[in-house]
């Protein structure tokens, strides 16, 4: 008897009509009942308890449940619960988060160093998950990367290198968005190891791995923490749809992780599904999340979650913002507030300003990190979307122009497809060269 009454509990949950036995007035308390015997964190139990024990507590109320349905003798609690505990265990295993961020203890995470001890070392990164991401990078450049090997080798097919070719070799890298002084760089070099020579496609890699590896180490830096002021504030800018929330959203994975207490700030307060996007991140990653309503102003919003993180002790607090470029004078002026008021309650504060460029928009990226560093102050950049159709030669040319930081790249959509920029493997994945030291 029990179990038909578990098996019209089910039913229901499934939002199937319930089983024509249940008397109808007993049919409006059966979402309660299943609530409170069904979902676990409805159990109120403690984590170190047996949610299945804590259960047993509650058994009682089956047999009583099923009593008021079917008119017939309660079960025993004790059979109650057995019956009930293949179908709960179902429903208990899907609950745990998908993506559970488990503060251990307190290491930075790889890409990022503390101003303390100023000595980066980036933790290593298993060799297996190294090796997925790479593929991702090298697959999203693939486009720009064969494009460019297979001009470069049809350009030196049996021909000497001569003041033409090395022309041509330099338009072919400039189409490439890799800026004319990387460009020239680049000419320059193999002209001065095999003019007059054969050239083959290969030496040319090996050229541009070289220079461009030159232009992007001094700025693959990890992001540096300074905990010594809590909180730390990032203030995370950049154009609309280039990644600001889906990044902050896995920097709080990384740092939760490593058991900092991370806030987030929904500054991006003209659209509700912004500040529902934040919030989704901050739950998956147990970050704190301070938001307001739809179209508050943004610069309050960060002196509230500024003012609440210091209280609370949080380490971090990241702020996201609009990127309505399409607006550049109420952007700018919104913007700098956001940055006024901050600096107000800290001198040093926002201690990183982050801007986030997507990899699949190729030269106007270069743009963009003109306007943003005039209004905002970016103090460091992170190139989204190079797993997509990248066209990640642009980051070549903006480095050599900007000078920023590049800490990090995102190569997927999901909370760890976020990686400590390292200037050689990108290098390799712009010259398409299978990598020579991993
Ligand atoms: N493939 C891929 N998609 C990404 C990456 N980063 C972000 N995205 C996707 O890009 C889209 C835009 O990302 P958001 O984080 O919403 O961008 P945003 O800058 O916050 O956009 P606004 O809030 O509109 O200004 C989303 O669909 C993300 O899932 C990445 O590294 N790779
Ligand atoms: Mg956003």
């Amino acid at each position: 008897m029990a179990l038909g009454f578990i098996k019209k509990i089910f039913s229901f949950r499934k939002d199937e009509p319930a089983a024509s036995a249940a008397a109808p007035e007993a049919e409006d308390d059966l979402p309660e009942a299943i609530e409170t015997l069904i979902v676990p964190d409805k159990l109120d139990h403690e984590d170190d308890e047996d949610p299945l024990a804590e259960l047993a507590a509650q058994a009682e109320s089956v047999a009583e449940f099923e009593h008021t349905i079917d008119a017939e003798p309660a079960a025993e609690p004790e059979e109650a619960v057995s019956l009930l505990a293949p179908e709960i265990e179902q429903y208990i295993q899907p609950v745990e988060p998908v993506d559970p961020i488990a503060p251990v203890e307190r290491v930075l995470p790889a890409g990022f160093s503390s101003a303390a001890d100023r000595t980066p070392e980036p933790l290593p990164i298993e060799p297996e998950k190294r090796r997925t991401w790479i593929e991702r990078l090298r697959q999203g450049l693939a486009r720009t990367s064969a494009q460019l090997s297979s001009q470069i080798t049809s350009l030196f097919t049996k021909r000497k290198l001569d003041e033409q070719t090395l022309q041509d070799l330099e338009d072919l890298l400039i189409q490439a968005d890799l800026g004319v002084e990387t460009a020239m760089r680049i000419a320059d070099t193999l002209s001065s190891e095999r003019y007059g020579k054969d050239v083959s496609g290969e030496d040319v890699s090996r050229i541009m791995v070289g220079e461009i590896t030159k232009v992007l180490t001094p700025v693959a830096k990890p992001l540096e923490l300074d905990l010594a002021h809590k909180p730390h504030v990032i203030l995370v800018v950049g154009v609309n749809g280039t990644g600001k929330t889906t990044t902050i959203g896995k920097l709080a994975a990384k740092l939760s992780r490593s058991g900092l207490k991370v806030m987030l700030a929904a500054g991006d307060t003209f659209r509700a599904a912004a500040i529902e996007q934040l919030h989704i991140w901050a739950e998956r990653t147990g970050a704190d999340i301070v938001s307001t309503k739809l179209g508050a102003d943004a610069a309050g919003l960060a002196y509230e979650a500024y003012e609440k993180a210091r209280a609370s002790g949080h380490d971090v607090l990241i702020i996201d913002t609009a990127g309505r470029l399409q607006n550049k004078t109420e952007l700018m002026a919104e913007l700098e507030k956001i940055v006024r008021v901050l600096g107000r309650l800290d001198p040093d504060a926002p201690h990183t300003v982050l801007q986030t460029l997507d990899a699949t928009t190729g030269q106007n990226a270069l743009n963009q990190v003109e306007i943003f560093r005039n209004i905002a102050g970016v103090s460091g950049l992170i190139m989204t979307k190079l797993d997509g159709t990248a066209r990640g030669g642009i980051l070549v040319a903006i480095s050599a122009k900007h000078k920023l930081p590049v800490y990090f790249i995102g190569v997927g959509e999901g909370i760890d497809d976020l990686e400590p920029f390292n200037a050689q493997d990108f290098a390799e994945a712009i010259a398409g060269l299978q990598s020579t030291n991993k």
